[in-house]
């Protein structure tokens, strides 16, 4: 049977374009940019001149009934903001850093150029002398990926430090039972919460996240609050007191960075007092006893004096845990962004898992996808030789388990040294690497300027495209173009409208498919992106156009699929493992020769690792908290969001704040290992007066270019470096380092 046959969908009583009065609405998802990865439903009306001026949430679309967080609501103020990119742009590369030496060029013009430029240092120094950068996974990754490979680099990065997004969560949990598990919110029904197979969580235990302000991964945050509506409790791990912690039943303030410890202490104590799922552990769960000597260490006096947490709290957190009927799991990036992450995550996860709440309704489930082309597609056009030669290979050897990413320090290195060979050119495609992406923005920045050649794609002139680019190409926001989201964790298809003519910007994939059949004709067989499209959803038996009219689709779901036969490509029961359990000791990581079981690191810096280096940098911080109005480095002109944080703040309590002699509204230095940036002071009793938060990605537009937007003085990720990655070459820093803070004066 075809796809489209069993799949569910969500009646319309309206074409997705219809006409209200003056106005054309257009019914589609919200998808970056500007940025988010979320996918909410949206209309969007536009006016007799076709301009945007409106958005609403889509009532009947079930993945956000209706709602929309301020960013949406405010997306007029980023599609129709003057400062735009609306023309391919040129300078020559003795003027990178001049924001005066832009020259207005034609399209042909630009892939003129780019084409003869690339292809020159493809045919003279191999395609991996170009390096392809592209920022966080948004449905436009997938055609960044596709064009890397296909022109034959294996030198693809997120810029991300460590791979620290998303992927060490993934990779941990897949190494325990061989696919990624979210959280059951009745998601992947059309009907969600009113199905009657589905369960409320009756615990959900938000890890390292703040999904009311991120809505990360696939989660629309309020989702959250609607099951807390139903019944749902929550148990927040989290170092600062978020909204959802201050509603929680159980708040433990860990240490950042402690996760693996404390994850390991609650499995002990779920093991040791006996209230692990028995019959789970027995029938579906491999290496369960070394796991249990493995944790036993893991005492509640040793997690309390670790973590920084109370003891008795923490017992009887994991004890709830234990005794829920249905838990979910709701972990975020703060797992991802310490040093060691995937033993952290690969801990976290087990506790799902001897509690018996995997594919359980309320509990752990692996979403299905409608089509799984997000991961790999485009890879089959990189040869072995090529793949070979990606950097971070040879040194970690983890990343040969199907890591498609290459190391982004390895690439800055290449740079640097020419070694294990040259760099010639960059491909910077939604990415803002010296405004927020990576760590050490200086070294980036002088490592990437020694390339004879880097082209950008943006929405805006970022400081990125300025200092380091020699082409820069308009992207088209959301509304400005069409695309269509499915696989990446979520459980339906739908797809992206165009409601605004953007004039002469270009959708990212437009572009791409166009370099694309430059680079290699054979990878981009499409006249269109929306042929293109229809390939990709060819399985579901729809084509871009008819998914169009249709979405949502959503695919049938079933809850026990490993009972069923349903994980495995085999058909067996069981986990998608060599074993089919679940493996608390993991054959993935043994065959890497990897530990093969959870093991805590202490962080690096830290006051226990670090002592001498804790002396002069006495309070632990926390970079990059997601609040509600910004999008790492964007949003910062959209008038209405900016008013709702108009300066970075650091988050200190009252009494640190008191000792240093600093009061709200101050600026301080916040100085760290390696750099130091402005913050302003915001005392609040939700942090340990041990530790400090600040948002990262800031940025004053209004300063002008000419100034770099301010961002050598307010990029927070200068107090962290390329080189502080996990062993394994996944996981690094952001979420745990050490700073000292003094007042900015005119001497300092
Ligand atoms: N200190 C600290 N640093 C962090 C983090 C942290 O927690 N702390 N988090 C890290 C994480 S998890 C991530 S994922 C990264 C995110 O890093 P990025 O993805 O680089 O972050 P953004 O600032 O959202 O986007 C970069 C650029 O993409 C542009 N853009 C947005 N939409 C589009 C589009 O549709 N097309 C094109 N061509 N351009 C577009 C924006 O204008 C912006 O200039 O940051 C990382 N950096
Ligand atoms: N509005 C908005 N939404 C976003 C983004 C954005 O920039 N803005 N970025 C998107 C991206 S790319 C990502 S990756 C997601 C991330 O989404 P989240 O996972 O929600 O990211 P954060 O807010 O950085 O971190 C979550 C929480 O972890 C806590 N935390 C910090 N350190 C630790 C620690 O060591 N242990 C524990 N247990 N908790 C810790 C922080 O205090 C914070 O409350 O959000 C996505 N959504
Ligand atoms: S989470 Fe917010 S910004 Fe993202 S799609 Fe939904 S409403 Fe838009
Ligand atoms: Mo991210």
């Amino acid at each position: 049977m075809e796809i489209s046959e069993a799949c569910v969908r969500v009646p319309h009583d309206k074409p997705y374009r219809y006409q209200v009065g003056d106005l054309t609405v257009t019914r589609g998802s919200a998808w970056s940019g500007p940025g988010c990865h979320d996918g909410c439903g949206v209309l969007m009306f536009t006016d007799k001149d076709g301009k945007l001026v409106r958005v609403e949430g889509d009532p009947d679309n079930p993945y956000n009934q209706g709602r929309l967080c301020c960013r949406c609501l405010a997306l007029t103020e980023a599609v129709n903001h003057e400062d735009r990119l609306r023309y391919p742009l040129k300078r020559d590369p003795q003027f990178r850093g001049d924001a005066s030496k832009w020259e207005r060029i034609t399209w042909e013009e630009a892939f003129d150029t780019i084409e003869e430029r690339f292809k020159y240092y493809r045919d003279n120094f191999g395609a991996e002398s170009v390096s392809f950068w592209k920022g966080t996974g948004r449905d436009i990754a997938t055609y960044i990926s596709r064009l890397a490979w296909s022109f034959g680099s294996p030198n693809l990065t997120s810029g991300i430090n460590g791979i620290a997004c998303y992927l060490p969560r993934v990779f941990g949990c897949q190494s325990t039972c061989g696919n990624f598990y979210v959280g059951d919110y009745s998601q992947q029904f059309a009907d969600r919460y009113d199905n009657p197979a589905w369960k409320v969580p009756e615990i959900i235990l938000i890890w390292g996240n703040n999904p009311i302000a991120s809505n990360s991964d696939g989660l629309y945050g309020p989702w959250i609050t609607d099951c807390m509506h139903r019944g749902s409790e929550l148990v927040v791990i989290d170092p600062r007191l978020t909204w959802l912690a201050s509603r929680a039943k159980y708040w433990l303030q860990i240490r950042p960075g402690t996760d693996a410890a404390l994850a390991m202490g609650m499995a002990n104590v779920i093991i040791k007092e006996g209230l692990y799922d028995h019959e789970f552990v027995e029938r579906w769960c491999y290496g369960f006893d070394e796991f249990a000597e493995r944790v036993s260490e893991w005492t509640p006096a040793r997690v309390a004096e670790v973590c920084w947490v109370d003891e008795e709290e923490f017992v009887e957190a994991s004890r709830a845990i234990a005794a829920a009927d249905g838990m979910a799991l709701q972990w975020g990036v703060a797992i991802d962004q310490t040093k060691e992450a995937l033993p952290g995550s690969q801990a976290m996860f087990s506790i799902a898992a001897i509690t018996g709440n995997l594919e359980k309704p309320g509990g752990m489930i692996v979403p299905p996808e409608l089509l799984q082309y997000i991961g790999g597609w485009g890879s089959e056009f990189l040869s072995p030789e090529q793949k070979e030669k990606m950097l971070g290979l040879k040194e970690y050897p983890f990343y040969r388990s199907g890591v498609t990413n290459a190391s982004d320090q390895l690439i800055l290195r290449a740079c640097e040294t020419g070694e294990p060979y040259v760099q010639k050119a960059a491909w910077i495609q939604t990415s803002d690497l010296l405004t927020g992406t990576g760590p050490d923005p200086v070294r980036a920045e002088k490592a990437l300027l020694l390339n004879e050649f880097n082209v950008g794609v943006d929405l805006f002139m970022t400081v990125t495209m300025n200092k380091l680019c020699d082409i820069v190409l308009p992207a088209a926001t959301y509304p400005e173009r069409n695309g269509i989201r499915v696989g990446d964790g979520v459980q339906h298809g739908e797809t992206i409208n165009k409601a605004v003519d953007g004039g002469e910007v270009k959708s990212d994939m437009e572009i791409n498919l166009e370099l694309g059949k430059r680079f290699n004709p054979e990878a981009w067989p499409w006249e269109t992106v929306e042929d293109m499209y229809s390939y990709i959803l060819e399985p579901t038996g729809l084509t871009f156009e008819q998914m169009q009219e249709e979405a949502p689709v959503y695919l049938p779901y079933e809850y026990y699929k490993y009972e069923k036969g349903l994980l495995r490509p085999d058909g067996q029961p069981g986990f998608n493992t060599p074993t089919g359990r679940v493996e608390l000791w993991s054959t993935f990581y043994a065959n890497l020769g990897m530990d093969p079981m959870p093991a805590y690191h202490e962080p690096a810096p830290s006051p226990y690792s670090t002592p001498d280096k804790y002396e002069d940098y006495p309070l632990i911080i926390i970079t990059g908290c997601r609040d509600f109005n910004t999008f790492h480095s964007e949003n910062r002109r959209q008038e209405h969001l900016r008013a709702i944080a108009p300066e970075p703040t650091l988050e200190i309590h009252p009494d640190t704040a008191a000792a240093y002699g600093v009061n709200d509204g101050e600026w301080v230095w916040v100085e760290g290992l390696y750099g130091r940036a402005k913050r302003m002071i915001k005392t609040t009793p939700a942090v340990d007066p041990r530790v400090v938060a600040t948002t990262h990605g800031w940025s004053h537009p209004e300063a002008g270019l000419e100034n770099n937007f301010d961002v050598d003085d307010l990029n927070i990720n200068r107090l962290l470096d390329w080189d502080s990655v996990g062993e394994c070459g996944v996981g690094s820093n952001y979420k745990s380092s050490l700073c000292r803070i003094y007042k900015v004066t005119d001497e300092s």
